[in-house]
């Protein structure tokens, strides 16, 4: 059924190389289509080439509290219908990976935020998160930024819009924590529109290392000439450089066509600031940062665990403001990211 979706995409109509083998090999009758369910909204509007946006989950299972994070997840889903999209909320309920989840899965997902019980995605985690469904364990879970775009893959989702891209961490030329997200920019040809990197992260070492897995980095500028800043999260300035400008939506869509038509299979990030009106100056955050990075090295919060202990130190820090920022932001990236794959499918028709 989905393999057929497909073969009447766009994409595999114009006959791209590498999502054909893909796209076969992942989902007709092989094993991982058991383990995948995509929503017949989501297949129906890939095969007739409407804009479809992918959202992920971790930021409702590790990064808002309940009941925010329904509420937020809906307001999410309404931003991409009202601007002319389909959503497609991506994560994992009962070992079953799902592409376009239903209000009531997104609830009992979300609803574990809680008891914390629901795992973070990534890519090595889809395996065994699905394995162990099958064995009869039930778990949950919310995918990051690299498990969200490896299933929108596979359902034929280009565009992605969310909070903040993960990134290499302070100290991450020795503990090697570098996110899976940015490898999995660098192998998966999806577009992720986010605000770029906090500052907790070693920003100039992210750039870098997303220079070298091969992914074009461009920072919406509307407007301002020359130079621009690679945005972090809650303030526009990083004192960082974005590799590329962009204008509008129209450009980054032209990019993303361009790309998955040479082809270049790895993926884009598209950065976009936060609103003017909501950006914490750099010096105030830059304190709140600090402060949580020493408490998580102090409490010995390391590894996939860093990231969520330090996002809710800096919320508790900061007081209400990190959070009123982070949820215009998101808003404002997924309008964004509506917007380019609006304008990304009048390219493709
Ligand atoms: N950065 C944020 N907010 C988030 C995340 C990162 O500002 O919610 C989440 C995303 O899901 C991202 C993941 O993909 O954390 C990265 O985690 P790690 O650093 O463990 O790779
Ligand atoms: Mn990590």
């Amino acid at each position: 059924m989905l393999a057929r979706a497909v073969l009447r995409s766009p994409r595999w109509r114009r006959g791209t190389s590498l999502p054909r083998a893909r796209y076969l090999h992942g989902l007709k009758d092989s094993p991982q289509s058991r383990f995948l369910n995509v929503s017949e909204e989501v297949r129906d509007a890939v095969a007739t080439g409407k804009p479809v946006v992918a959202l992920e989950t971790t930021i409702y299972t590790h990064g808002f509290p309940y009941p925010e994070n329904i509420a937020l997840a809906s307001l999410l889903e309404s931003v991409v219908r009202v601007n002319g999209g389909v959503p497609a909320t991506i994560g994992v309920l009962g070992g079953i990976a799902k592409v376009g989840m239903s209000a009531d899965e997104i609830i009992e997902l979300a609803s574990t935020a809680e008891s914390k019980s629901a795992l973070k995605v990534s890519r090595r985690d889809l395996g065994y998160i699905c394995g162990m469904g099958m064995a009869g364990k039930r778990i949950h879970g919310g995918t990051t930024i690299s498990g969200t775009m490896i299933l929108s893959e596979l359902a034929g989702i280009k565009i992605f819009g969310t909070g903040g891209l993960g990134g290499v961490h302070r100290g991450g030329e020795n503990s090697m924590d570098v996110s899976a997200d940015l490898t999995e920019l660098g192998r998966t040809p999806v577009t992720v529109i986010s605000s770029g990197c906090k500052s907790f992260l070693d920003i100039p070492r992210t750039l870098e290392y997303l220079e070298t897995e091969g992914v074009c980095v461009g920072t919406f500028a509307d407007g301002r000439e020359g130079a621009v800043d690679f945005p972090a999260f809650y303030t526009r300035d990083s004192g960082v450089r974005s590799p590329r400008v962009i204008q509008n939506e129209a450009e980054a869509a032209a990019i993303v066509y361009a790309q998955s038509n040479l082809p270049v299979t790895s993926g884009i990030h598209f950065a976009n600031p936060v609103p003017l009106e909501f950006s914490v100056p750099k010096t105030e955050m830059d304190r709140v940062i600090e402060e949580a990075v020493r408490l998580a090295d102090v409490e010995g919060f390391r590894g996939s665990d860093n990231t969520p202990f330090v996002l809710s130190k800096i919320k508790e820090l900061s007081g209400g403001k990190s959070v009123t920022a982070n949820r215009a932001l998101i808003e404002s990236n997924v309008k964004r990211a509506t917007q380019v794959a609006v304008e990304l499918a009048k390219l493709e028709a």
